[in-house]
């Protein structure tokens, strides 16, 4: 009888167990959902259009238009917020602010001294405002009147400016606000029939544009998409599918980071699937990731404001001010995670350039003149990561650059290296005759030993690096524990 229960209980147990592991198994794998408009290509590009736009490193995003010119500041009120909406603070009306355009006359503006600081900072693509939130195009559109063509200054800024950070080598991203908040036709939501037909003229303004912007800009490497989390443009799936492609056949190559279109389901930026939609994820906003696994094995970019989050000029700067050294080392950190690190400046109304950042981008320019052997082509290494900075494997050169930001009291900067490498010279690339005798303290895992004088800036040490044969005995014994 004892037997007898014993039995049933094991059974017993036996199904439930596998009913929970039934129920698990069910909850954790990943179903796929067909899609329709989600990702059209999984894993990263491969083509040299792309590999160009990974190697690049370091980028300048450029803010400019209509909101420079209050810079913050409206009937000598300060906006607490980014300067370029001021347009939706209480405090503005709509109207004033779009009168603005018979403000709008850069006579300084100099297309050639921008792309002149650019070039001397290091940097090799640019994402410029062709149209931001409020509406206002810095190129003479056909499908509005509110552009620079209206404007006293009456030129257009994109074409030169393309001309100008082509001259100096420098590739071009078109930025491209769907939200248009100057359109009459613009909506956030669509709930009515006539908001429905509204939309539908915005949607054909906006393919008009896209389509005038890449073949008025030929030279122009890509798309950056901005304002397109509202629901209006989140339910058009299809339409900003079918653009996308539109705009591909068009202009081979084009690169379209991920905040362009949703899926059907109004999923953005990663698809219903988990798949990233686009060339690259353009999620890093003002953050950058900690570890190469938040990002996936995708491309992927950090826009970077100066202070906490100004993006067009504004007068009156408050708050933290980030120094070249922080900017340093977050574009070391982007690159070493498989990123583009990319720093806003917000030109001034009258086409110049702030003096803060001015300077900033010379203190970064003096540092890129050492060490863009570091940044250029660079890309995770493989390394485990240390405190005293960033590894960068540079995929031309083949080595492995040391970032140093924090240098131990020790002065002794561990490197532990990926399996089967070993060191064999390391030197610093400020000064390739300063070299280095690592020493083996460990399996894979070295002190660098610094010399008593550390530079008081961020420096870079190389590494080359080799294999060893698999049966490499290192004689290291584990602890056992
Ligand atoms: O709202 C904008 C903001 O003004 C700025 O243009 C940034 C740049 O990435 N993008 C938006 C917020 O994501």
């Amino acid at each position: 009888m004892k037997r007898n229960l014993l039995i049933i209980i094991v059974l017993l147990s036996c199904s439930y167990a596998r009913q929970t592991f039934a129920q698990q198994t069910a909850t954790t794998a990943k179903k796929e959902i067909s899609l329709q408009h989600g990702a059209h290509r999984l894993g990263r590009r491969n083509d040299a259009d792309m590999a160009r736009w990974r190697a690049y490193g370091l980028g300048q995003f450029i803010h400019w238009g209509l909101y420079s010119i209050p810079g913050g500041e409206w009937n000598g009120k300060i906006y607490n917020g980014a300067a370029e909406w001021i347009r939706t603070w209480k405090e503005v009306s709509p109207q004033a602010y779009d009168s603005l355009i018979y403000r709008f006359n850069p006579i300084k503006f100099n297309p050639d001294s921008w792309a002149a600081v650019a070039g001397r900072m290091g940097v090799k693509y640019v994402t410029i405002t062709t149209k931001h939130h409020d509406g206002f195009c810095l190129w003479p559109s056909k499908y509005t009147n509110f552009t620079v063509a209206h404007s006293p200054y009456k030129k257009d800024i994109i074409g030169p400016l393309v001309k100008a950070y082509n001259k100096q080598g420098i590739d071009v991203i078109l930025y491209f606000s769907i939200m248009d908040w100057h359109n009459p036709d613009w909506r956030y939501d669509i709930k009515t029939r006539d908001d429905s037909i509204a939309f539908n003229r915005f949607k054909q303004f906006t393919r008009n544009q896209l389509l005038e912007l890449l073949t008025r800009y030929p030279t122009a490497k890509g798309l950056w998409f901005d304002g397109t989390w509202d629901n209006s443009w989140v339910k058009q799936a299809a339409f900003a599918d079918s653009l996308e492609t539109e705009m591909r056949k068009l202009r081979p190559g084009l690169i379209i980071g991920s905040r362009f279109r949703a899926d059907e389901y109004g999923k953005r930026h990663f698809d219903s699937n988990g798949n990233l939609m686009g060339d690259y994820e353009q999620g890093w906003e003002r953050k950058i990731p900690e570890k190469i696994e938040d990002v996936h094995g995708n491309d992927w970019d950090c826009v970077m404001t100066i202070p906490e989050n100004q993006w067009g000029y504004a007068k009156t700067w408050s708050g933290h001010i980030k120094t070249a050294d922080e900017l340093l080392e977050m574009l070391a950190k982007c690159v070493s995670l498989d990123g583009n690190f990319v720093l806003n400046f917000g030109p001034k109304p009258d086409g110049t350039l702030r003096t803060e950042e001015q300077t900033l981008a010379k203190a970064i320019g003096d540092w890129m003149t050492v060490n863009k052997e570091a940044i250029y082509n660079g890309e995770y290494a493989g390394f485990a990561k240390q405190d005293w900075g960033y590894f960068i494997k540079n995929t031309g050169t083949n080595k492995t650059y040391m970032v140093i930001f924090n240098v131990p009291v020790s002065g002794l900067l561990r490197v532990t290296t990926p399996l089967h490498t070993v060191i064999n010279k390391a030197y610093d690339l400020g000064n390739l005759t300063q070299t280095y005798t690592p020493e083996e303290i460990g399996t894979s895992t070295y002190f660098i030993h610094l010399h008593q004088q550390t530079p008081k800036k961020p420096f870079v040490i190389v590494l080359e690096t080799g294999e060893t044969g698999k049966s490499h005995g290192t004689g290291y014994e584990k602890a056992k524990t």
